[in-house]
């Protein structure tokens, strides 16, 4: 059976989305985030960095959530999520399977700079870099989305769960005031059945109280 390891309101949330979308049996490894959790000599084992997600089927191991999300795709997809190779949407469907990253980088680095760093030890400099990097990466979904509902054309997609978690992230953390089409697109995918079971309970949870 497939395993994922995750922490709760980590990026691993959108592996656990993903999978709820495909409706796939998995056994959910769920760790405290907590270097204790992240470093023991049994998890580093199974994934080097000591991150998550990570994902073991069979002999096959995963750990970076975009290959997670594309291996999931290519292999168990019976719900129309993946553009797969010949696909007229294959490339857009690439792109925005990665781009995901772009944007999750700068809403971790706000999510730092206001829990995990110690208060003396935060940048404003950091801060207020971060959090115009993270609007400029959404301005462009913004954009993307005024003459559509999804990423892509032909509707949802597993590139919507990727980027879909890193604005749901940079709600909590960033000032999204102004982007009404970023606004509509997370509330229609908030409204999905398998987000609303996917995320954690609160937003303390999301950011590591
Ligand atoms: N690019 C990786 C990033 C994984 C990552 O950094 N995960 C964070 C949680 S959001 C983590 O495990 N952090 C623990 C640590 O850095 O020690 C992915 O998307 O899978």
């Amino acid at each position: 059976m497939l395993k994922l390891y995750h922490c709760p309101g980590a990026r691993s949330t959108r592996s656990v989305w993903l999978l709820y979308e495909l409706g796939l049996e998995f056994e959910l490894v769920t760790l405290g985030f907590s270097m204790a959790a992240l470093r023991a000599p049994e998890y580093l084992a199974i994934s080097p960095l000591g991150r998550v997600p990570c994902l073991v089927d069979g002999q096959t191991t995963l750990f970076e959530s975009g290959a997670i999300c594309q291996y999931l795709c290519e292999n168990y997809d019976h719900r129309g999520l993946h553009r797969g190779p010949g696909d007229n949407e294959r490339n857009a469907w690439l792109q925005w399977l990665h781009y995901a990253e772009t944007i999750a980088v700068h809403g971790a680095s706000l999510v730092q700079q206001k829990v995990f760093i110690a208060p003396e030890q935060r940048s404003e400099t950091v801060r207020k870099l971060e959090s115009r990097r993270l609007f400029k990466a959404i301005e462009v979904i913004d954009k993307h989305l005024a003459s559509r509902d999804y990423l892509l054309d032909s509707g949802f997609s597993a590139v919507d769960i990727g980027v879909g978690y890193s604005i749901h992230l940079a709600t909590m953390v960033g000032q999204l005031d102004g982007l009404e089409n970023v606004h509509e697109y997370h509330a229609r995918l908030a409204s999905r059945p398998a987000f609303q079971r996917a995320m954690p309970e609160s937003a303390g949870e999301v950011l590591g109280d």
